[in-house]
Parts: C-alpha cells; structure tokens; sequence
C-alpha cells in the first residue's frame, strides 16, 4: 500500500498565460521529495494533474482512496489545492500541506482541509511525520519539527524550524520516472520543436528583493557540486534525450568561481545543451557572459523589476538601474537573448518613475520582457509594509494574493495600458537598434506607444479603492 500520494492543483487547461505559451514543466518539488522518501524506504506515488481537469484529478483520488495525501500549493493553485484537500478528507485522508504558499497562511489551509502544514523543505519533515501519523496519528505532533497543526483547543501550533538539508549533493535526484515527463516533452516538441527538462543548481537566494517570498528556503543557499550536477544531466540525457535545459534557479549566475568550475566539468565530458536561465545585472560580468555562452546558454533573464534607481531601492533589490542596461548589450554581444522582467505599480511608483522604465527599455532594448503589476505576497516584508492598504481577494479559498491590491495606488486598468505602453517603448527600443527595420514596423510601434500613453493619461486619476 502506498505510504503516501503526493499531487498539486496545477492545471495547465486552466492556465491562459501558460497556454499562450505552452512551455510546462513538472513540480520539482515534489519530484525531490518522492525520491529522497523512496531512498528512506517509503513507497509513494505522485498524481500528477498538470494535464487533468479538477473532474479527472478528483475522479482519479476517488479511485485511489490514499489514507495519506501530501498536496503541494502556491498561491495560484490555492484553490483547487484546498478543493482536492477537501475532497482527501471527505475520503477520510489526512491531508498535509506544503510547498511556497501553505506557511503563510497555517490557519486558512489548516480550516480547508489541511491535518498539517508543512513549512520549508518537505524531505526531513515527511520522512518524520509519515512514521509518526501512522503509530500516532494526529497526536503529539508537537515533536516534529517544522510545522503547523491545530492544537486541541482549535488553535494553530507551530513548532520549532526544521533544519534545512546540509549536503544537497548527498540528496538523490527528482524522481522524474515517477510522473509522466515525456508528456512534458511532447507538448514542448509540439509546440516548440525542442524537448525541455528543467532541473535547479541549487537552493535558497540571499538577496532582500521585498516582495519576494522567501517561505521555503529562508535566505539561505546552498549549492550542489558542479560534479553532482553534471551527473544529474548526465542522468536526464541517457533517459530523456532532451534538446535543451531550463536551470530553473533564483541565481543560477550567484557564483563565477561555480560556474567557472561547472563550465569546466561540462566540457571535460562533454555536455552542452542550450539552456536558459535567471540571474541579476550585479552577477554578471564579461568572463560570466563568457562561460554562459560556452555552456550553451541561449537566453538570460535578468531580473530588472524597474528603470527607476529610486524603485529599485525601495524595493531593497541592491541592483543598479545604469549598469542593467550595460549587461542586457554584454550578454547580447555573446549572441544571448536577454529576457527581463519589470514589476508596475510598486508602492509609491510615480508617472516619473514609469517614464524612466519606458527609457531604461528604449535604451536598453531586451529581447523579451515579462511585466507584471505588482501585488504582495503574504509573508515578504513588501505585503507587512502595505498590510493595512490591502484591498481585494474575496473569499481566501476562491482567491489568490494575486487578486490583492492596494489602496490609493493606480488602477488596474491603468497598469494595463502602461503594461502595452512599455511593450510598445521596449519595441521601439528593438527597432531603433535594428538597421533592417522596416518603416511600417516602426509606424506600428509609434502608434501603438501613443495610443497608450494616451489612454495611460485619460485612466492617471483612477484609483484602487478599499
Ligand atoms: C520554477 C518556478 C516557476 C515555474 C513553474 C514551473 C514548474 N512547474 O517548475 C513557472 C515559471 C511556470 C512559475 C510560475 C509562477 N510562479 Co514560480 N517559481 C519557480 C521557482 C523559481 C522554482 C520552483 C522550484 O522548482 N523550486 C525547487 C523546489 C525543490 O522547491 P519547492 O517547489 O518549493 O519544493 C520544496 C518545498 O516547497 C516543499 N514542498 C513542495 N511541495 C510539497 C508538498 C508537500 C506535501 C510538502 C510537505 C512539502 C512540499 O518541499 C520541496 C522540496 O524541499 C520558485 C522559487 C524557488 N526558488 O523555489 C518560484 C515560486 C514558486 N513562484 C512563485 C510565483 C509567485 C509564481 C507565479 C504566481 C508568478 C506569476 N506572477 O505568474 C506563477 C504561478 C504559476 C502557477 N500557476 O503555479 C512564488 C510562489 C510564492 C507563493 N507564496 O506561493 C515563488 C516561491 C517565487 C518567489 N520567490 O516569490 N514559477
Ligand atoms: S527576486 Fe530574485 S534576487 Fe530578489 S530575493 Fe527573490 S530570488 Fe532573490
């Protein structure tokens, strides 16, 4: 019999922005835990509903009746998260939550379906709690660390923090046999030509970006050896044969003396694949360019966030507006598409802090860029500071953080437009460093850069309200 059933609510039928881009991959996190909880002797099995619907995801759970379910959740899955929960517990399961979101909220998860929560790395915790639910079941679970229950008076407990996991190299790799992945391949071959395996370097990000959640791993980090790396790649070639890697990191560049060694390691048995990846403008550098290029890599998201110096500083992201721009050419100038992603609507952004973003992406002129307006995640000293403006949601097991906005701040609608007017700005700034660029393009572009300003200015005085 299974020890426990592990699955998300990730649906990608009900995902509009990735179905734009059909580029899925697996839920590492629950890949890891599988495998390090089979290496412990358990015996898990993983209900992957990536491509289900909340009818067949529940259907196959009825079918499975598993008296352990481990539900992964981040705050967009929350919903059908707690719905599968219920759904467990309805079953008679006990239910465990974990993953980025549940800790953040213990008490909600807790009233929807949740027996516990799990905070931080799922591997130690479960490797404790199966045993301990098993002999003892809901009681003194005071003794396990690294997580959140009801006390007998109905009230949440939490108990001390789990250690994280020391020597990530002594960890066994995703358990990709154990979900479906060619799936995952076919619909990137489909739809991209290319198969795709994602895999991560290491865990945890130092840096303070305040809106940025840091539930899981802390500010810690921890690197896997270039060798165990290349191992897992080795490992993912022999089963997979995909044609490129998504090294699904915070920082994949946090360290040049790493990477100079995991550049050299690839090439000593030689392994390239294209790959793409995330970083920062302060971690990079022409010798980083460098050996981005020589392992393959074919486009770099540098987290921009925002062109204004005073935004990035509220944001406390310690990066430099002038010198973002100076690496978006570096990597550029390597024959690496540079991606970046800008945040509209922080707390105290100004039409003048906007304009300097269109600039900063005029000038600068990325090759993709992502922009998301602005909203706190529960948890991140971003959602403490706005905490009394926070406005929207609904019903918390319907809603998501998402949905959350804050007072006296623009309205949506407003970022909408300033959203297709950075587009259009970032367009331009392509077409200006395109000497092939035809006029039509550049017409297009124009109008399409007024058209919004215009309607960026009729919508400047709406106003989110509580
Ligand atoms: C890769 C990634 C994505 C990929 C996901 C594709 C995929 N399936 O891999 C893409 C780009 C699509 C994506 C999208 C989004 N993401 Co994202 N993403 C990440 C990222 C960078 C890595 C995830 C990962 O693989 N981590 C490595 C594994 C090992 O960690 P893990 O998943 O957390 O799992 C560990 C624990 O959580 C725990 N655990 C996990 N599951 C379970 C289950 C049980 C039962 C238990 C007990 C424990 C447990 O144990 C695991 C092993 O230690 C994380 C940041 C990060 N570094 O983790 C953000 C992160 C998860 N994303 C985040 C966000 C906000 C989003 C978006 C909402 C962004 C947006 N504006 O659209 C969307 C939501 C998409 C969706 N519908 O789910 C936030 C989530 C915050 C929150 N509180 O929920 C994170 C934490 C980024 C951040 N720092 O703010 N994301
Ligand atoms: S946004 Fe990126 S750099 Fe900033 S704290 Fe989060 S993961 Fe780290």
């Amino acid at each position: 019999m299974t020890d426990i059933l592990l699955t998300h609510g990730y649906f990608l039928a009900e995902d509009p922005a990735e179905r734009a881009v059909m580029k899925p991959y697996p839920p590492l996190g629950l890949l890891y835990i599988s495998a390090h909880l089979k290496a412990c002797g358990f015996t898990v099995e993983i209900l992957d509903t990536t491509f289900m619907d909340m009818g067949q995801a529940l259907a196959a759970l009825a079918a499975k009746r598993p008296p352990l379910v481990g539900i992964y959740a981040n705050l967009m899955t929350r919903g059908n998260a707690v719905r599968l929960a219920g759904a467990c517990k309805a079953a008679g399961a006990t239910v465990i939550f974990g993953g980025p979101e549940p800790a953040n909220y213990a008490a909600e998860y807790l009233a929807h379906g949740g027996d516990v929560v799990v905070s931080g790395e799922g591997e130690l915790t479960l490797a404790e709690l199966i045993p301990h639910l098993a002999r003892h079941g809901l009681a003194e679970l005071d003794r396990i660390h690294g997580i959140a229950y009801r006390g007998e008076d109905g009230g949440v407990r939490r108990t001390p923090a789990r250690k994280q996991i020391a020597d990530l190299d002594a960890q066994p790799f995703p358990d990709r046999g154990a979900i479906d992945l060619e799936r995952y391949l076919r619909t990137w071959k489909t739809h991209h030509g290319v198969r795709s395996v994602s895999l991560i370097v290491a865990r945890g990000c130092p840096y303070t970006c305040n809106w940025c959640s840091h539930s899981v791993f802390g500010h810690s980090h921890r690197r896997r050896s270039p060798q165990n790396v290349a191992d897992e790649i080795e490992a993912i070639r022999d089963t997979y044969a995909p044609d490129q890697l998504w090294f699904a990191d915070d920082v994949f560049t946090i360290n040049q003396k790493w990477l100079e060694q995991f550049a050299a390691e690839m090439k000593r048995r030689g392994l390239r694949y294209p790959f793409e990846t995330i970083t920062r403008e302060d971690r990079l550098n022409a010798r980083v360019a460098d050996l981005l290029a020589e392992l393959g890599c074919y486009r770099i998201w540098i987290g921009a966030e925002s062109g204004s110096q005073r935004i990035l500083d509220a944001m406390q992201r310690r990066t430099n507006a002038a010198r973002m721009r100076e690496m978006i050419a570096l990597v550029q100038s390597r024959g690496i598409r540079a991606g970046t992603f800008i945040m509209l609507g922080y707390d105290g952004e100004t039409w003048a802090d906007i304009d300097e973003t269109a600039r900063h992406l005029r000038l600068s002129a990325p090759d993709d860029v992502l922009t998301t307006i602005s909203y706190p995640i529960k948890g991140t000293p971003y959602h403490d500071t706005v905490a009394d403006r926070i406005a929207g949601g609904g019903a918390w097991h319907e809603s998501s953080d998402r949905a959350l906005t804050v007072v006296g701040r623009k309205s949506r609608r407003f970022y909408r437009h300033a959203q297709r007017w950075l587009a259009a700005e970032s367009r331009l700034g392509r077409l200006a460093a395109n000497p092939d660029a035809g006029l039509l393009h550049r017409a297009r572009a124009h109008l399409s850069s007024a058209r919004s300003r215009v309607a960026m200015y009729a919508t400047r005085h709406e106003v989110e309200h509580g």
